[in-house]
């Protein structure tokens, strides 16, 4: 249908309403300028300067020695990006016509055809400009002239003249730059205690034009509602719709799977419109629930949006939605001061295993689908079910959320704002607010998101005075405080999404937090809310150094990555611990002498007289001290959740700082830059299963729980199994009696002395022997895996040989296995094939008997004899 009107004589051009709206991409190659004009070079867009700079050749790659330091002169400097294009004729007939950037990162003055359209100032935010008057038929000049964040940032901080907003630069160690909280832009691109200093400028997300007659939906969202005692389920549809003709529309709903057809009539005013639908599903009982992984399936159902204007179909658009329920339940816990702090799905309590999320890349446009795909698909292997997305990274982009939809990952969604005081001037302010507004209509609709919070340890670092902040200014940065998180963020995210629990900051005490007015006496108190815990020198096998806390959102220890992920990014002359290199990576202070005192509390420190291997032993040993810490702690936290101690336990959450990595460095990361497994990753797999025996020692006895994510109860014991370092043959074995484990508890099996244990048992002693455990059912059978218990350090095993292992690796029906051989028992065995993308079914594990078969599952084509060529063996007994 076309329709021609008076839009002539406004215009000048006849407008043929057309019913369909259309775009033009704007991204692709742009052309990039420095400063003074010196360099010019093309630019992919979406992308940023660095980026385009590597891919012309005119740096190396960033990543490699001290490139980071080499190149910080790119991000003091002003870049410009600009493109040409041609706009059809069709296309400037529209009645509207909006140019479109999704992500701007993050100064910048924006110019088409020499007129300014518009300023940004926040990474975070979507900014769209009415541009249509000053397009012309080819050669449309469009210009993005950015600010260095450094200059701009250390600008605005000397703008701040009545008190300063610390911190005012990151520590020396870090060789960042200063003052990002003065600007919305990830807070790590200035460097972090795991990164390196790279702020980038460019555009780093989608532009486009989009022409439109009527309307254009710029963005459509939907909240499932429940209504708990009828057990009705209903839809809140918003649409955000830039309209020009406003009335005669007619918006239609259907799920056709549930039998669902709502239509209604309505108008937009001219400009920009939030309209919300609301409506209840008859046939509640057939909408299908989305569960954690772990806990259920994540089904969804297809919602058909459709909108007519004059009755002429303007927008036609299906969805996926998703039905489920969220609760975070703060209530009194018999016995125990305090509150409980544990998340509800569906009705279920449910235990949040999972760990921290930071940015994949410090150059967005190389976090790929295929590089997110791949680490969160190894989280959930890991038996993950949740992600705290941390803030001081980015909100991440929507392939993200839509695999933890998909993959049954729980989201805990910080805003962006880490470890630091911000200022509350009214631009700031407002863009905040956007920013806010923004994010959360983009992601709301995501089942994966089940929290909101603040920021990153805010609350904290006001409330045991990280800055030094004098007692008679504190009140002045309470106030900053809660303007920002409680009377804008809370507020906004109150309006925009109701459906989900909001907390101010993590860690904190939650609704005691608010109490105490939103900054907490002591927000690490282990009876509320969340826990931050570190604590590198203490000896982390022993548990009571542990908070029983309600909910650990972070803790952890580093390891370094292994020499594979290293080698591309340096030269011989840096493989040893102590090389300018290797303390250079090292971005928190005394970072690598704590990992090694932590590992010498129970190993040996590696002694190779070949520097080289002393150095790739180093590594391998880093990540055993840190796969055995986060093990102890990570098995703590999951054997409290049934109990309370001296009025502390009900532990529902162990997410461990940090999942990923943003360059190849050390790190608190279980996977390495390029999603290689750390020992610890391997670890996690084990220590997160469903059901897990764990051990703890207290005061002499040796106690065993089980440890059950599954909805059955199921009976039970534990079979306790006594080995001697010396022989591969067991030395005995004990069994507990059946009992009821509940579904979701930790229940204890088995308590015995362990001098009763070992003097029940040959000739053992606590050097001379260590026990593996499991669980089995009454008819003998195994449920779950093994676990061990060491009786003393390693460092100190009596009878511990160094093992003759031979490999085999074959590619069978089954895939690809490694079979190994062993002469004595093996600790810690690590199988390393370099480079090779893909990872062991177990790696990391005690050998206790002579022959041992793993699988590999690889990333890409590989055949036995490369994995068998790659392959090497290291244990712990070999590395002194
Ligand atoms: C936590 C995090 C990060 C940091 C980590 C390790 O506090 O929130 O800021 O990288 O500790 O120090």
């Amino acid at each position: 249908m076309y329709w021609c009107a008076c839009a002539l004589l406004f215009t000048g051009v006849c407008s043929v309403f057309s019913p369909v709206p259309e775009q033009l991409s704007l991204s692709g190659t742009w052309t990039l300028s420095g400063q003074d004009g010196a360099l010019v070079l093309p630019a992919v867009v979406p992308g940023c300067v660095h980026s385009a700079l590597r891919r012309e050749g005119l740096i190396q790659d960033p990543y490699f020695r001290f490139n980071d330091v080499s190149y910080r002169w790119i991000a003091l400097e002003n870049w410009t990006y600009s493109t040409t294009f041609a706009a059809s004729a069709h296309l400037r007939s529209r009645q509207e016509v909006e140019l479109i950037f999704d992500g701007v990162d993050t100064v910048a003055s924006i110019t088409l055809n020499g007129n300014l359209v518009g300023k940004t100032d926040n990474m975070f935010r979507r900014y769209d400009f009415s541009v249509r008057e000053l397009l012309k038929e080819a050669d449309n000049l469009l210009q993005v002239q950015f600010l260095s964040p450094v200059v701009y940032a250390s600008e605005r901080s000397k703008a701040h003249q009545s008190y300063r907003v610390p911190p005012q630069c990151p520590p020396d160690v870090q060789k960042g730059e200063c003052h990002v909280n003065f600007i919305r832009k990830e807070q790590s691109s200035f460097s972090w205690d795991w990164g390196p200093s790279f702020p980038t400028m460019g555009l780093w997300r989608d532009v486009r034009l989009e022409g439109f007659d009527a309307l254009q939906l710029q963005q459509l969202s939907y909240l499932p509602l429940y209504n708990g005692s009828g057990s009705q389920w209903g839809l809140q549809v918003e649409l955000l719709i830039d309209a020009v003709r406003t009335t005669g529309v007619q918006v239609t709903f259907s799920i056709s799977e549930l039998g669902l057809e709502q239509v209604f009539q309505t108008q937009f005013l001219p400009g920009r419109t939030k309209r919300t639908f609301t409506f209840n599903i008859e046939k509640s009982s057939r909408v299908k629930l989305w569960w954690p992984s772990g806990h259920g399936d994540q089904p969804f159902h297809l919602l058909s949006v459709r909108v007519f204007v004059d009755g002429s179909l303007m927008l036609d658009r299906e969805v996926k939605v998703y039905f489920r329920t969220v609760e975070l339940i703060q209530e009194p816990i018999p016995g125990s001061p305090g509150l409980s702090f544990y998340f509800q799905i569906n009705g279920k309590p449910i235990f949040l295993k999972g760990s921290n999320w930071i940015p994949a890349h410090a150059f967005q446009d190389q976090v790929t689908p295929a590089v997110l795909k791949n680490l969160l698909r190894s989280a959930v292997d890991a038996n993950m079910n949740a992600l705290r997305v941390w803030g001081g990274g980015v909100y991440e982009q929507d392939l993200f959320y839509d695999m933890c939809d998909d993959m049954g990952i729980m989201v805990w969604q910080d805003f962006m704002f880490a470890c630091a005081m911000y200022p509350t001037e009214a631009d700031f302010i407002q863009t905040v607010r956007e920013e806010a507004v923004q994010q959360v209509g983009r992601l709301k609709s995501h089942p994966s998101i089940i929290i909101w919070s603040g920021n990153n340890e805010n609350e904290a670092a006001l409330a045991t005075n990280w800055f030094n902040i004098s007692a008679s200014q504190r009140p002045v940065y309470v106030k900053d405080y809660v303007t920002l998180y409680v009377d804008n963020i809370r507020k906004i995210v109150q309006k925009e999404d109701p459906s989900r629990p909001f907390l101010v900051s993590s860690p904190t005490n939650g609704v005691e937090s608010e109490q105490e007015g939103w900054v907490a006496a002591d927000p690490y108190n282990p009876h509320y809310g969340d826990v931050h815990f570190y604590s590198y020198l203490s000896d982390c096998w022993d548990w009571t150094t542990f908070p029983r806390t309600r909910f650990a959102s972070e803790y952890g220890f580093q390891s370094w990555p292994s020499f594979s992920t290293l080698q591309p990014v340096s030269v011989g002359e840096d493989w040893s611990f102590d090389s300018r290199f290797t303390s250079h990576r090292q971005h928190h202070q005394s970072g690598n002498q704590q990992m090694l005192e932590q590992a010498a509390l129970h190993f040996h420190l590696p002694n190779a007289t070949d520097l080289l291997r002393r150095f790739t032993q180093t590594l391998y040993i880093t990540q055993v001290m840190q796969a055995q810490c986060v093990k102890a702690q990570t098995e703590f936290y999951r054997s409290s959740r049934s109990q309370v101690v001296g009025g502390k336990g009900h532990t529902m959450g162990a997410l461990y700082w940090q999942l990923n990595d943003i360059w190849p460095a050390p790190s608190w990361s279980s996977l390495e830059f390029g999603g290689k497994w750390k020992m610890l990753h391997y670890f996690a797999r084990s220590f997160f299963a469903p059901l897990l025996p764990v051990s703890v020692e207290d005061d002499g006895a040796l106690i065993i729980y089980a440890v059950s994510d599954l909805s059955a109860d199921l009976k039970l014991r534990a079979v306790v199994t006594v080995h001697s370092w010396a022989y591969l043959d067991p030395v005995c074995s004990r069994t507990s009696d059946l009992r009821v484990v509940p579904g979701g508890s930790a229940a204890v099996l088995y308590r015995q002395p362990v001098a009763t244990l070992l003097a029940g048992c040959g000739r053992c002693t606590r050097l001379t022997c260590l026990l593996t455990f499991h669980l089995e059912d009454s008819a003998g059978i195994q449920q779950g895996s093994n676990n061990y218990h060491f009786l003393s350090s390693p460092r100190e095993a009596e009878g511990l040989q160094r093992a003759n292992i031979t490999v085999k690796v074959q590619q069978d029906g089954g895939g690809l296995t490694v079979t190994l051989q062993s002469s004595s028992i093996a600790a810690f065995v690590w199988l390393d094939v370099g480079n090779i993308p893909g990872r062991f079914t177990a790696n990391g594990f005690l050998m206790l008997s002579r022959n041992k078969t793993v699988g590999f599952e690889p990333w890409r084509p590989t055949s036995a004899a490369e994995l068998s060529r790659s392959l090497t063996v290291t244990t712990l007994r070999d590395v002194y």
